[in-house]
């Protein structure tokens, strides 16, 4: 059989094969005395998927990282292909009870698939926007790239908006490191990140972060109001005119007997449709249209918009019904993404133990320690934690209407080896922990 391979072929592979293998990150930034590491040893050491075309369940999104398929340029520069297929009409269950959500998908999930390449490789993603899509799409990266490459329509770049059936490559130097967000930009913007065009991106610097099982973690929610879509924006002179004729004048501030104007104070009811939280296991979604004081009190810079299913990683509750293992004594890091959109903010609290977090993964080092961190739209970073005791911890968003539409789940912390056979000697909550936090190798 092999006489019969094009020698050309096996020229091209065992080239392939060779750029890869011997390409190095470690070399490429001697100064900071880094060992040299291998493009395979330490897309290895990431964890990187040997399946590119894997639609990721949301139990296995937590270690599903995509890094491409690798090759190497004339000028030893390693590069990473990827291919994002954009189809609208996808039938999404949001959660085990049976909400199905009519979602538009890079690659077929919400989230899309975590991209994960080191700091100057060549990244060429290829975006598909299906023939059969009704609208223009786009893929807009947060990190450093030339403005053709942003993905937003202002500008007149192709990379703008893709027409359905059309494609664009963007094409980058991937720079800095970090934990980035990506997604559609095309207007409404809302309407497509609440349809489900985001994921994350990860950036990972040349020098290895300390090795530690990693894990991504992608807060998002779902609007199921859709006939709320549409452009958002100023009102027009005569509305916003109209408005302010519409309030009545204070009559005078210093008879206590005076008429004032009523003035909403903007309490949304975030509080409806809620459930028992301690049990945090039936959602109960309410999609009917807001009463008119909800209307009028909600966020007028989002059409009043608001979420009804909350989520880390895409569905409703599921790592309470599949609590994600841990062991004790062992330190974790999670690559933590807010796409929530509507609600200003979303949170990330821990039970049990405290974590150190980087803000968006920029630096070597954590900027603090904390058991909670706060995040507006499009933030992220990098929480690293371990625990010292077994059993099973919650973590969840601290606002309890988000806990109980969804966004909660549990670290099931098993006994490591070391603490199973010194159970006998120490094992009372009163002894001096391992000081966990600390020993995550930060000189
Ligand atoms: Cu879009």
């Amino acid at each position: 059989m092999l006489e019969k391979i094009p020698i050309n072929l096996i020229f091209l592979v065992s080239l392939t094969l060779t750029l890869t293998t011997t390409g190095i990150y470690g070399a490429i930034n001697p100064a900071n005395g880094a060992t040299p590491i291998s493009v395979s040893q330490y897309d290895k050491m990431k964890n990187c998927t040997q399946n590119l075309s894997k639609h990721p369940t949301s139990i296995e999104y937590l270690t599903y990282f995509n890094c491409g398929h690798i090759s190497s340029s004339s000028n030893g520069q390693i590069i990473r292909d990827f291919t994002l297929i954009i189809n609208e009409n996808q039938k999404i269950p949001i959660s085990d009870e049976g909400h199905i959500f009519d979602g538009w998908t890079f690659n077929g999930t919400i989230p899309g698939p975590t991209m994960r390449v080191t700091e100057g490789d060549h990244v060429r993603i290829k975006v598909i926007n299906s023939p059969e899509n009704k609208h223009a799409h786009s893929l807009h990266l947060h990190s450093i790239h030339a403005a053709g490459m942003d993905g937003v329509s202002m500008g007149g770049y192709p990379g703008g908006a893709i027409p359905p059936g059309g494609s664009f490559v963007y094409e980058f130097n991937a720079a800095p490191y970090g934990v980035f967000p990506y997604h559609c930009h095309v207007d409404p913007i809302a309407d497509h990140i609440n349809r489900g065009l985001y994921g994350m991106f990860i950036i990972d610097p040349k020098t290895p972060r300390t090795q530690m099982t990693e894990f991504a973690m992608l807060m998002n929610g779902y609007d199921l109001n859709f006939d709320k879509e549409g452009p958002v924006g100023m009102p027009t002179p005569a509305e916003a005119n109209a408005d302010q004729q519409a309030v009545k004048p204070v009559v005078s501030t210093d008879d206590p007997q005076a008429v004032k104007p009523v003035v909403s104070k903007g309490s949304h009811d975030h509080g409806k449709g809620k459930t028992d939280s301690g049990k945090g296991k039936k959602l109960n979604v309410e999609t009917s249209a807001p009463t008119a004081t909800e209307n009028a009190s909600a966020n007028e810079n989002d059409g009043g918009r608001d979420n009804e299913i909350y989520t880390v990683n895409g569905k409703a509750f599921q790592y309470m019904t599949h609590p994600i293992p841990v062991q004790a004594g062992k330190p974790y890091r999670i690559y933590l993404v807010n796409m929530l959109e509507f609600d200003l903010i979303n949170s990330f609290h821990m039970h049990g133990t405290m974590f150190n977090y980087t803000i968006a993964g920029t630096e070597e080092k954590p900027n603090y320690m904390t058991d909670i961190v706060t995040m507006a739209q499009g933030d992220r970073g990098i929480i690293e934690f371990q625990y010292d005791y077994p059993g099973k911890y919650m973590f969840h968003a601290h606002q309890a209407e988000f806990t109980d539409k969804g966004w909660m789940g549990l670290f099931d912390v098993k006994p490591n080896a070391v603490q199973t056979t010194t159970t006998a000697a120490a094992t009372t909550a009163t002894d001096t922990p391992s000081n966990s936090v600390k020993d995550l190798n930060y000189s």
